[in-house]
Order: structure tokens, then sequence, then C-alpha cells
């Protein structure tokens, strides 16, 4: 990350990283992906699955609301019949894997902790450009070039959108989700396959994370089991100069910029940044691995949020 990259991010809303990851790194991540997609148990397995319509049904049963600090297998809606068998291959049917990857599988853990994944900082190598790049773009180095004093990792989820049948994710805003009081959620996007239009890459509505408030917030059910959207009621923006609604110089239907991407690439996400992907329809897959990021120092994470810390508390980036 060089020195200009902060302000693309603070003007986009988003930032494109080539070869944030050496090949080794994204080969062993897909590989334990694979692992996980061909290993998990049916027999025990709820069946839950993804969807991400923001007023249409959402995932909240037990399964879902209870894997904040475990790997959870979910599918993809259009993964089982219309009398409800699955009918694709169990690690062709997994829409995402979520939401402790970062600390219960070594290899996505290694993506955090430097000590443990010396190829991505470029040990051994003779310091050429794409080395001492990879250096800039370790989480935590693009976390102190964001700003961020006590950045917490949050919601590590392998997004599969598997051929032929990858669900579409809706417009969103990522603060929705992981609200703080202030918003300051950042999600990192790494591309472990090629991301193409015709996969279902990302696109970004370039800018709005300015002029876009949170108005809506994703929980708990207080009234009982599940979750639900509401009006959020607290800060809309982050507390800092360049954002608010009287900035407005787009509209939520403008054009979205799309988001082709090469594998080993990071993808920086503002939280208030509207953002969507469509439908897989390809025989090709689209592996990656996500993680946010929130601000732990000042910011008031929301006690109703759909996604609680473990009694461990969420996973500091700054270590030692
Ligand atoms: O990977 C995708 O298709 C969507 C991911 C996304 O929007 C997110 O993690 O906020």
């Amino acid at each position: 990350m060089s020195s200009t990259t902060p302000k693309t991010f603070h003007k986009d809303g988003y930032l494109i990283i080539p070869n944030a990851l050496p090949p080794t790194t994204v080969q062993a991540l897909l590989s334990e992906a694979h692992m996980m997609l061909e290993n998990f148990s049916l027999a025990d397995h709820p069946m839950t699955k993804f969807s991400t319509g923001e007023k249409s049904a959402h995932v909240g049963d037990d399964y879902f609301l209870t894997s904040g600090d475990k790997i959870r297998f979910f599918f993809e809606e259009d993964a089982f019949s219309s009398t409800g068998e699955l009918i694709k291959p169990k690690s062709r049917a997994i829409n995402k894997i979520g939401h402790y990857l970062h600390s219960l599988s070594p290899p996505f853990a290694s993506l955090l902790d430097p000590a443990l994944n010396p190829d991505l900082l470029g040990a051994g190598s003779t310091g050429g450009s794409v080395e001492a790049g990879r250096k800039e773009s370790h989480p935590a180095a693009v976390a102190r070039a964001l700003g961020f004093r006590d950045p917490r990792v949050l919601q590590s989820m392998v997004i599969c959108k598997q051929p032929e049948i990858g669900g579409a994710v809706p417009p969103h805003q990522d603060s929705t989700f992981l609200y703080t009081d202030p918003p300051s959620a950042v999600g990192f996007w790494y591309a472990l396959e090629d991301a193409t239009i015709e996969n279902g890459c990302l696109s970004f509505l370039a800018g709005s994370h300015r002029w876009a408030p949170v108005k809506s917030r994703f929980v708990r059910d207080q009234n009982g089991s599940g979750t639900t959207f509401f009006d959020n009621e607290g800060a809309r923006f982050p507390s800092k100069e360049g954002y608010g609604e009287s900035l407005k110089d787009g509209d939520e239907e403008g054009e979205y910029k799309m988001g082709e991407v090469k594998a080993g690439s990071l993808v920086l996400i503002h939280g208030n940044l509207l953002h969507k992907s469509e439908k897989n329809l390809s025989q090709k897959g689209r592996i990656i691995y996500t993680f946010h990021v929130i601000e732990g120092e000042g910011k008031v994470y929301d006690k109703r949020n759909w996604l609680q810390p473990p009694s461990e508390g969420f996973t500091k980036l700054y270590r030692g």
C-alpha cells in the first residue's frame, strides 16, 4: 500500500491491491477451503441456506447465530430442488463457510500473524517491488495506513459463488451488519481465484461511502429467535470530516463499477460503501476469503448486532 493509496480509498470507498498475496499463500488458502468443503459432515447439518436479501428472509437460525466463534457451512439457495433435495455434491453446494476461520483455521489465522506467514512479508526475497508491496499489504500494515488504532477482526468467511448456482449479493453496506457507533467497519476481501464479470465479481458505487448513510441495522430479533432489520438510530457516518448526506452527489441506483481482479488481489471496502455481486451462472467458481475489521478504541460495538464477540473478545490485529 503506497502513501497515495489511503487517499484513493477515502475518495472511492474501495481499493484494489493486486498481488497482495503470493501464489503460495493463495494456494494454501484455496487447499484449506477445498479440504473443508470436502470434509464437513452432512449428517448433523441443519441445511441452513444463506440469503442476503435486505428486506427478504435472511438466515437467522441457531446454527447461523452461534457461528461467530465456529467454522460452519451455509448452502447456496439454489442448491436444492423444489422438494428440498440437495441437487449438487456438497462441495459444490456451499455458498459460504464462516465465521471464525481467522482463529480456528491455521492457514487463515496465519494471514493475520506476520510470524506465521513469512511468505506474505516477502521474507527471503531480494526486496523486489512486488515483495515490498506485499509487506505493505499485510493486514496490520493496511489497517495502520487507514488510521486504525486498535483494529479488531471479526466475521471471516470463505465465499464460494459456486458454478451455475452462486447466489447474487444485493447492494449493501457492511456497517449495516457490523455496526459500531460511529461506523468503523472495513472489509478485507481476498480473491483466491480470478473474479470476473462472468463469475460474479464485486461491483462498487464509487464514492457512496461519503454520502450514503447507514440507515438500516441487521440485528438479533429481541422479540424471539432469528434476525431482523431495523432503522438505525445511531450515527450514520464515521465521525470524520468529509462524510454526510449533504455531500450526496449520486443515487443508490447509480452506475456500479465492476471490480474484476486476479487471484491474490486484496480489495478493501469501506463499511458505508454500497457494493454488490451478481449471480454466478458460469461454469467457473469464484472462491474468495474475507474478514472485517472494526475500530476497538473509542467506538461502541452494538450489543444488538447479529454477531457478538467470543468469550476472548474480537481478535486483535496489532500484535506484540
Ligand atoms: O463476495 C461477494 O460476492 C460479496 C461479499 C460482500 O459483499 C461482503 O463481504 O460484504
